[in-house]
């Protein structure tokens, strides 16, 4: 190979670049254009039919030495930047990214404030069971100047033949007990059709890990004017998180808390893996108030203390943890809730102001 024929083959590339270049700029120019007109008459920007007929006569016109599938992946490589050129800056980002709204969305429950520099905690039971069991935990929250009550009406459990939750029943005790002690009401809603139920009866519509993903609720939750606790599904990326929340606030409702509660890992000696590096990146990633379900993330109560301020280190907003006057008997997740004189301890060895 003569040094020079390689050199100067080098060269011949060189200008053809810039003539590639310079064409798909022009290119570029006719397609902001294009957008500009379909923008005037209020019509869609991708136009996969269109799309379609440009690539089959290129298709046609190929000569090779390309093969028409490389030459159909180029083009549609530039038909989706085209298409990008023409999207508004603005509608690129989504409605939870920090990029389209930067400061911090600070959640209203009634009078109480979630995000923004509040550090909070939503304490109670796994499942309501009876009256008595809410009112002993919620005594105890409100002794401790806590304000969020926890406790599941309705139970997607993961055998059909586990306690299912006492239904409307458990958010009227709820609701009863949080009332005598001005708490507020954080319970998980599993169907669209029982939105108003939530209003009748909770503060906070939980959303929870198996339903990260059920849209038809997605919806629901997003056009009703309750604050919703979104819990991410133990199998779903962060952008997936990031997307479900998406469906909510699209719909018209910004009160939105993420939840960290463990994802689904190899290891077995937690009940799921604490993803705690989500709790930095939700939080530059979306303006959204971001929590941790220290309980559910590690179905063990010897580690919830150090768990809880690893979360608050790391920057959340706030935890939940599940709390039962007496666990041994508790219906569901017997094994990972805490008794009240272990959280009176919990929350000692966690912030002074408990001490
Ligand atoms: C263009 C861009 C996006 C559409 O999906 C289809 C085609 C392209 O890049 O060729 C241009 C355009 O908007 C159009 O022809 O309608
Ligand atoms: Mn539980």
């Amino acid at each position: 190979m003569g040094q020079t024929s390689f050199e100067s083959l080098r060269k011949q590339l060189d200008d053809l670049n810039l003539q590639l270049l310079h064409l798909i700029n022009r290119r570029a120019e006719i397609v902001r254009e294009i957008g500009e007109i379909k923008k005037k008459h209020g019509m869609q920007k991708f136009d996969p039919i269109r799309e379609r007929d440009m690539l089959t006569n290129l298709i046609k016109s190929n000569k090779g030495p390309f093969s028409d599938r490389t030459i159909s992946h180029l083009f549609k490589q530039i038909f989706q930047a085209s298409l990008e050129l023409q999207q508004d800056e603005e509608k690129k980002e989504l409605l939870v990214s920090r990029k389209r709204h930067p400061s911090d969305t600070i959640v209203q429950i009634g009078d109480v404030p979630i995000g923004g520099g509040e550090k909070s905690i939503i304490a109670g039971p796994c499942s309501v069971e009876s009256e008595e069991q809410v009112r002993e935990v919620a005594k105890f929250l409100k002794q401790q100047g806590l304000k969020l009550l926890r406790g599941g009406a309705f139970k997607p459990r993961t055998s059909p033949y586990d306690f299912q939750g006492l239904g409307e029943e458990g958010l009227a005790i709820l609701r009863r007990v949080a009332d005598e002690y001005g708490l507020k009401v954080v319970s998980e809603i599993v169907n669209p059709s029982d939105m108003e139920l939530a209003e009748r009866y909770v503060d906070v519509v939980q959303i929870g890990a198996r339903n990260m993903q059920n849209f038809e609720l997605l919806k629901a939750v997003g056009s009703i004017s309750l604050p919703v606790l979104l819990k991410r599904g133990m199998s779903a990326t962060l952008e997936e998180f990031l997307y479900a929340a998406e469906y909510i606030v699209s719909r018209g409702n910004n009160q939105v808390i993420l939840c960290e509660r463990g994802i689904r890992t190899y290891e077995k000696w937690t009940r799921n893996t604490l993803d705690i590096s989500a709790v930095p990146i939700l939080k530059s990633e979306s303006h959204l108030p971001v929590f941790v379900d220290i309980s559910h993330a590690t179905g063990r109560p010897d580690i919830l203390l150090p768990m809880a301020k690893a979360a608050f280190a790391a920057g959340a907003d706030g935890i939940m943890i599940e709390v039962h006057p007496d666990p041994k008997v508790a219906l569901s997740d017997a094994q990972q809730q805490i008794n009240i004189p272990q959280f009176e301890e919990f929350l000692k060895q966690l912030d002074p102001r408990f001490a």
